[in-house]
């Protein structure tokens, strides 16, 4: 088994947070699980942030290096007003992740409302302006994440349902369209007396390496302290993403920083994006403690590494 020093698998930017409430010019108290693409040289993150009533709204905001933000003056998303997401969105949109398919950049959100919470999917074409495409899920379903490709003429997404009766894991479901999904399948579960023993759920828009999509995850493990949010990897087939190649048995990154470990909600890392670069270094994007953006880096190959030679069951 291969030992890592600290910090190897992931490397903290040493500017951390990249972002927090106060780089917004409009009035949040938290800035964190943020969307990330790379899009014509420009970085783009599209955030979540908290109002002072405890719901969320999305923010955006721009960068030339992936590490120094400029956040627009305005959000980018804020609950539908009118019509049937004005419906779902009535307690707030939150958790956005990103997928560029052609020219088009699909972002699927937490709609939450008095009838639970589903997803909601917008599209944009230049992150000026954001029209919503439909409710693609019913309630309970969060965390959903499109993978950037097709697979015998369908998407696919990864998600993950809520239920009583078992530990709550990753699913994945295809669609012609993007609105429509079905061919539903578990493909992944928390792991008993293991870091991600409460819950696992799909976290940043996997990326596509020489040996499989790859997808940085969070895992759950509740202690007598509360819950601890920590983040791993899982390596899926290229041909057919439903089967799962490893799932590495450690994490990659768990709440150490202050600002991860003390915050709005404590102990939590959750990713919701991850820019795979050239160089073959991935950048993770993290909100740390739900309260602030944090980024670092990985060698993708390190990652896939872990996957395929010390992996855990995948169910
Ligand atoms: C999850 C989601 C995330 C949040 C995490 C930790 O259930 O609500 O948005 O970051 O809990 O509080």
């Amino acid at each position: 088994m291969t030992i890592y020093p600290k910090d190897l698998i992931v490397r903290r930017f040493e500017g951390n947070p990249i972002l927090t409430k106060d780089h917004v010019p409009y009035p949040v108290v938290t800035v964190h699980n943020a969307a990330a693409v790379k899009t014509r040289g420009e970085y783009i993150l599209v955030f979540r942030s908290h109002l002072r009533n405890g719901r969320s709204i999305l923010g955006l905001a721009r960068s030339k290096d992936g590490c120094n933000f400029t956040v627009d003056p305005a959000p980018f998303m804020v609950p539908a007003r009118e019509g049937v997401f004005a419906e779902y969105e009535e307690f707030g949109i939150e958790d956005p992740r990103i997928c560029q398919i052609d020219n088009d950049f699909f972002i699927t959100y937490s709609a939450y409302s008095r009838h639970g919470v589903r997803i909601g999917l917008g599209k944009t074409s230049d992150f000026r302006s954001v029209e919503r495409v439909a409710l693609i899920t019913q309630a309970d379903c969060r965390n959903v994440v499109i993978f950037p490709g097709k697979f015998q003429g369908r998407f696919a997404r990864l998600d993950r349902p809520h239920t009583e009766i078992a530990p709550w894991s990753i699913w994945i479901s295809f669609s012609p369209d993007l609105v429509h999904w079905g061919d539903s399948q578990v493909i992944m579960k928390p792991a008993p007396y293991h870091w991600d023993q409460m819950k696992v759920g799909p976290g940043a828009t996997p990326f596509r390496t020489s040996e499989g999509w790859l997808h940085i995850y969070h895992g759950v493990f509740q202690t007598m302290d509360g819950a601890v949010y920590r983040l791993g990897v899982a390596l899926h087939d290229l041909e057919d993403p439903a089967k799962i190649l490893g799932v590495a048995d450690e994490w990659i990154l768990q709440p150490e920083d202050p600002w991860e470990v003390t915050g709005y909600v404590h102990n939590v890392v959750f990713t919701c994006g991850a820019i795979p670069e050239d160089d073959g270094t991935v950048k993770i994007y993290w909100g740390g403690a739900d309260t602030v953006m944090c980024m670092g880096t990985a060698v993708i190959d390190d990652l896939v590494g872990l996957c395929l030679s010390v992996p855990r069951p995948p169910t």
